[in-house]
């Protein structure tokens, strides 16, 4: 049976989480963010909600920017990221009744394999998806924006494509008309480096990537990633669905807007960085007894610093954990500038046997 495969994203889920709890503030503009130290607005937006976005605020925004670009009325609240965590895990134990094949992509973000569910057939599986879409929304009052097609490169395309609320649907007799005039940096996997690549060769849409000979992309991309922008840019990358086995350690490193030794510069792109494994970490039921500090200099040496953390230490806990790591580590030479920075959580343990809900508590 050809394969069907649905794709769901949560629209702007934190900051819609604290819409629902709040009423009061829907229709002005919302941020959630992460304050990552001293001064009261030094950190970075995570998730914005769509009146923001017509301000130009985006998530990953520095708070400083959102705020110069925001009206009098604009609302700027903390992340609650135990909270959201905690939803997430409740959507996704509801998915699981849905009994397809299934993964948890991301704190907001799954695919299911419906292939059997609903007998190969797309009528049927725009249905499932409605089904989807209204257990979301009477269960947690929330909207999700859902993708049907062929495998999940397309479906996840899909769900971006209408955005929020969205169920769009792609046939494979549709495919190419759906693929082609998208932009390179819709296709899952294309970032910033691959876009000004492509575009150095005039390639701009995902129907410009089809029509481009393997050869070529290998000369670019080298064979793995040239097979995968060839089957990708067709609507034919086809991959099993299918539950991950749970992590052994779990990190995320990023580029520092520029290269710096000020504490407070590295904290607020590393307070971002940790706050999504963090959350990524708790949405899929983990603690970590260790916590490290990845820091990559300018001259490209790898330095990694770890310390022991409490069993369900609280976000900011970490952060204070890792701004510690930091300082202690520039102090050991005072010429050290850092060009990238990241944290990796170790010794990871399931929460599972833990009763209360509210094991995340605050340090
Ligand atoms: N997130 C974050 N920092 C980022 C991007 C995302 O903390 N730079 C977090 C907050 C988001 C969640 O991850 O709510 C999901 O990310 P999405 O990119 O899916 O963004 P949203 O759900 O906020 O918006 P959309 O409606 O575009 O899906
Ligand atoms: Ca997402
Ligand atoms: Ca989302």
């Amino acid at each position: 049976m050809p394969r069907i495969v649905l794709f769901l994203d949560l629209d702007y889920f934190f900051a819609q989480i604290e819409e629902v709890e709040n009423p009061e503030l829907r229709g002005k503009p919302l941020c959630v963010c992460v304050f990552s130290g001293r001064t009261s607005d030094s950190g970075v937006v995570s998730s914005a909600n769509y009146v923001a976005r017509r301000f130009g605020v985006k998530a990953g925004m520095p708070i400083k920017a959102a705020k110069k670009l925001l009206p009098e009325e604009a609302v700027i609240l903390p992340v609650r990221l135990e909270h959201y965590a905690n939803i997430s895990r409740q959507i996704m134990d509801n998915l699981k009744k849905f009994n397809t094949p299934l993964r948890v992509e991301s704190v907001d973000e799954a695919v299911m394999d419906v292939t059997q569910a609903v007998g190969s057939d797309y009528a049927k599986a725009e249905e499932f998806a409605k089904e989807v879409k209204e257990m979301i929304r009477a269960n947690f009052g929330l909207t999700c924006s859902v993708g049907i097609g062929p495998n999940r490169v397309v479906a996840k395309m899909a769900a971006d494509y209408s955005k929020p609320d969205g169920l769009t649907v792609v046939k494979p007799e549709n495919l190419e008309e759906f693929l082609s005039d998208l932009p390179v940096k819709n296709l899952p996997g294309i970032g910033a480096k691959t876009e000004s690549i492509l575009a150095e060769h005039q390639i701009k849409t995902v129907g410009d990537l089809s029509r481009q000979s393997l050869e070529k992309l290998e000369e670019l991309f080298g064979p793995k990633k040239a097979q995968y922008l060839y089957l990708a840019s067709r609507g034919i990358y086809d991959e099993v669905i299918e539950e991950r086995p749970p992590p052994k350690q779990l990190s995320k490193i990023v580029t520092l807007k520029r290269n710096t030794r000020e504490v407070e510069e590295v904290m607020e792109t590393l307070a971002a960085a940790a706050s999504q494994a963090y959350t990524r970490l708790a949405s899929a039921k983990f603690f970590a007894s260790k916590i490290g500090l990845i820091a990559i200099t300018t001259r490209l040496e790898t330095i990694t610093r770890q310390a022991d953390i409490r069993f369900g230490a609280s976000l900011d806990e970490v952060l204070r954990t890792l701004r510690i790591l930091l300082t202690k580590l520039l102090e050991t030479d005072e010429k050290m500038m850092l060009r990238r920075v990241g944290v990796r959580f170790t010794g990871l343990k399931p929460v599972s046997g833990q009763t209360s809900l509210n094991i995340f508590s605050e340090g």
